[in-house]
């Protein structure tokens, strides 16, 4: 046998145990053999094809518009170079992407990361979740992402500035308000969409605010955006916890991971709700505050500053700071929300906060849910489910902030600007019947509670079926009318 039919015949076995539906072990092993190197996104894809699994052989006409085999292929994939000047004259050259995923039920969206890990099969895996996160919100958006390999950290205003120019540079090309609108995500906050929509506006020489969201208030963007996926996330916990458990954050002892724009809000909504937020985490350590952490003191290191956590402890007596993020999952709590980045949360970890969990909660009311993208791996979920936390999956817990983004665009369209109360209502509004939607849909696929399954479930045929109405492909008479065409045209040649 030859050593990429082994390789095939050994990826086609493994599809075979994960999956039940012949047909999504031929889309699945297709998926691995095209990109081997992608696990990332291989994870992704398997997550929803497992869910999937539970209702494809009840509908044949998935197969034959061949829906999830569009699904998991990005319409469009755009890498390019970025060269930028440092402080001292040195030119460096990084690579950006833009993955334009799927434009079925609206224009691309979905944030750019700026990080040193940045690669395709990490952005494919953002971009293909977004596509059902945005559908979920159940705004006019389709799906992307984007970034670079670019690491902001340590450097002066000025670099960034001359990044992110060369950056917009050429990617204004291939986005618009009605073709695809970025916004941030890590490493991409206030400062680099500022730079980024001034660099778009001086190319282009027209002022379309709805080409990038996450703007500052002062040029065309909204209130609430900055707090919204933090917020949104404990919106959603919160249902999830009224609806499943009759209970509420009031009282209860909560860890979040990450010091972010997301773990920052989230620290203050849950707050506002009345729990109380005792760690905090970078990519270096995390800080233990037992009597909750002070965010004044937080916002001035991490958003004032651009400081590392460890800074708290010089200024508040009796916290505590412990080298290494992944030792904050040793912190007793109530409810975990992972706010900092893919995989963080394995087996191992997934089995100490359950353990830890179940030492301090009597009510069984305690809970997981996902702030980052893909922070837990497949291991870790089932563990929680397996232990009866309640769980839930970032496409359904995280959607606040593309949410709020959607907003932003409405407003720009409209040329006028909604008060922070109208927004926080509407996000609230949206991220209660996410939770509702992903719930009722787990209870229609016979397993009631399971939100994983659920927020998958939803909306993604109806995706799908968008591209279908739309002519996902050639049918057979128009091909033969082209053909016919060509064949015709060739004649003239
Ligand atoms: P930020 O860049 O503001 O913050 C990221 C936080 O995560 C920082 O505290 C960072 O620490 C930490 N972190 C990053 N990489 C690692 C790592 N490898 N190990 C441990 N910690 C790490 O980003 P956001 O808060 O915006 O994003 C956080 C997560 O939320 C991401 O998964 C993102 O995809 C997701 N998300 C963001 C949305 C948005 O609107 N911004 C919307 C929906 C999801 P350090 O400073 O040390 O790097
Ligand atoms: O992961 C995400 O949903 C984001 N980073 C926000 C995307 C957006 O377009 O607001």
């Amino acid at each position: 046998m030859k050593v990429s039919a082994f390789i095939q015949s050994h990826i086609t076995e493994g599809a075979q145990d994960m999956l039940k539906s012949e047909y999504l072990q031929h889309v699945y092993t297709q998926v691995v053999t095209r990109d081997p190197d992608q696990r990332e996104f291989h994870q992704a894809v398997l997550e929803v094809l497992e869910s999937l699994d539970l209702i494809v052989d009840q509908h044949p006409e998935y197969e034959k518009h061949g829906i999830i085999e569009t699904f998991v292929e990005p319409e469009r994939m755009i890498s390019f170079r970025v060269p930028w000047v440092d402080d001292n004259g040195q030119v460096h050259v990084n690579r950006g992407y833009r993955i334009q995923f799927s434009s079925a039920i609206g224009p691309y969206k979905g944030g750019l990361r700026f990080h040193p890990t940045v690669n395709l099969s990490i952005l494919k895996f953002l971009g293909f979740e977004q596509i059902l996160k945005n559908s979920l919100t159940g705004l006019p958006m389709g799906g992307a992402k984007g970034g670079a390999d670019f690491d902001p950290k340590g450097k002066s205003d000025a670099e960034v500035m001359r990044f992110c120019q060369s950056f917009m540079t050429e990617l204004n090309r291939h986005i618009g308000q009605f073709v695809d609108v970025p916004a941030g995500d890590i490493g991409v906050g206030g400062r680099e969409i500022g730079y980024m929509f001034g660099q778009y506006r001086r190319i282009r020489g027209s002022y379309d605010a709805g080409v990038l969201t996450g703007k500052g208030l002062s040029f065309g963007g909204s209130l609430v955006r900055t707090e919204a996926t933090g917020y949104g996330l404990c919106y959603l916990t919160a249902e999830m916890l009224k609806a499943m458990k009759g209970e509420s954050f009031d009282g209860k002892t909560v860890v979040i991971s990450g010091s972010g724009n997301v773990a920052i809000f989230a620290t203050e909504k849950a707050a506002q709700l009345g729990g109380k937020v005792v760690a905090l985490s970078d990519s270096n350590g995390y800080i233990h505050d037992p009597n909750g952490v002070n965010l004044d003191v937080v916002k001035d290191i991490k958003l004032g500053r651009r400081g590392r956590i460890k800074e708290y402890v010089d200024a508040v007596p009796g916290s505590t700071y412990t080298e290494g993020f992944r030792g904050i999952w040793n912190v007793p709590c109530d409810v975990a929300l992972p706010c900092a980045t893919q995989n963080e949360i394995d087996e191992e970890i997934a089995k100490t906060i359950e353990q830890l969990e179940d030492d301090i909660v009597t009510n069984g009311a305690n809970a997981v849910a996902e702030r980052a993208n893909m922070p837990c791996r497949p291991e870790a979920i089932r563990v929680f489910q397996e232990a009866g936390l309640l769980f839930a999956p970032a496409k359904a817990a995280n959607a606040g902030g593309v949410a709020t983004s959607g907003l932003e665009m409405s407003q720009n369209s409209m040329r006028y600007a909604w008060p922070f109360e109208e927004v926080d209502r509407r996000l609230k509004d949206i991220m209660t019947t996410i939770f509702h939607n992903a719930y009722n849909a787990s209870v229609e696929c016979g397993v009631p509670g399971d939100l994983v399954v659920g927020a998958n479930i939803a909306l993604s045929p109806q995706c799908g079926f968008a591209s279908v109405e739309e002519g996902n492909c050639i049918d057979e008479d128009t091909q033969w009318k082209k053909i016919d065409l060509l064949v015709r045209c060739k004649d003239f040649l």
